[in-house]
């Protein structure tokens, strides 16, 4: 996520190729070697990210989609004047109709996805199961600057599943959230899912599955780097990482060069690396719930009420703001 907003260039002076391949130099030349974990994300991508939900290590997704169904009365309890729902990175949106089916009162549904095919299959799903919803995609990069389509009826409910929460950096959280608060305006709320810090084994096994289907995840940043920038990436000279640093209470994924290499990107650009050396690629945020109720207070919400599954490994806080 951009730190300053001043500085922001508008996305549309720059074509999103242009846009990674500036990313991804910026990246891969600074002394620590990045990428940004929003990269991840083409069709295979999502369709790896699907198959990671389905293992079993991966307890997140299912253990916050049986949480969700277990408060849905709650929720439609706290929440039942909503009218519009903004679900940020919706993804394949099969969480949305958990909370559509227990707020009769929405009339209004905007999913913001980067991708637009996922996007259009989400609306033809809940149009055909709500009639009565107006479904308005935002294609965008959720951590951009963002307009709700005119017509967005007030009492607002954000909802950002996932824990997604947990790529962004605390600072970046708080930005984020203040953001939230401000496209959502007066008498909004927000549901966030938040994962929970726990055995660090179980945490490390969640990012490292038997498969290798996380692996893959990882990888296919640099698959997207060669064929979308025409660079010569060799997969095999790369190990995925996964590790929780406990001080800063997060789940690190890095790439690991297994040798001393030189990668070509987009014809002119030469990258060298070390064995040993590292790209990272992603941090997951494990918070405690009081943790993350005094993230979002210090973002400018009410932190009112949250819910945790019986085995304390995922928490959904509802927001709310004046
Ligand atoms: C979609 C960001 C919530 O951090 O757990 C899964 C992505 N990375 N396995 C997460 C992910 C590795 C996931 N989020």
């Amino acid at each position: 996520m951009k730190s300053s907003t001043l500085m922001q260039q508008p996305v549309y002076l720059q074509s999103e190729r242009e846009q990674f391949l500036d990313d991804v130099l910026t990246g891969l030349n600074a002394e620590r070697k990045t990428l940004n974990p929003k990269y991840f994300y083409d069709a295979t991508g999502s369709e790896l990210f699907a198959q990671i939900t389905a293992l079993p290590e991966y307890y997140i997704t299912r253990t916050e989609t049986s949480l969700m169904r277990a408060i849905a009365r709650q929720i439609g309890e706290h929440c039942g004047a909503a009218r519009a729902i903004v679900e940020f990175g919706s993804g394949s949106g099969e969480r949305s109709d958990i909370l559509l089916s227990t707020l009769p009162g929405v009339v209004r549904y905007i999913p913001i996805d980067v991708s637009e095919e996922l996007l259009a299959s989400t609306a033809r799903v809940v149009e055909s199961s709500y009639p009565h919803i107006t479904v308005s995609t935002l294609v965008a990069d959720f951590t951009a600057q963002l307009q709700l389509p005119s017509g967005t009826p007030d009492h607002r409910l954000g909802y950002f599943p996932g824990s997604t929460i947990g790529n962004f950096l605390p600072t970046e959280a708080v930005s984020f959230l203040q953001s939230a608060r401000k496209l959502l305006g007066a008498n909004s709320k927000m549901l966030i899912g938040v994962d929970l810090a726990k055995a660090v084994d179980k945490l490390e096994r969640a990012y490292d599955d038997s498969a290798g289907v996380t692996g893959r995840f990882n990888k296919n940043v640099l698959v997207r780097i060669n064929e979308e920038l025409g660079a010569d990436f060799d997969l095999r000279n790369f190990a995925h990482q996964a590790f929780f640093d406990r001080r800063r209470s997060r789940v690190e994924m890095h790439l690991v060069s297994l040798t001393d290499q030189r990668v070509s990107i987009d014809g002119t650009h030469k990258v060298a690396f070390r064995a040993g050396e590292t790209i990272h690629t992603e941090n997951s945020h494990k918070y405690t719930v009081d943790g993350f109720r005094q993230l979002a207070r210090s973002a400018g919400w009410r932190s009112t009420t949250d819910w945790v599954d019986d085995d304390r490994l995922f928490s959904i806080h509802l927001l709310e703001s004046d």
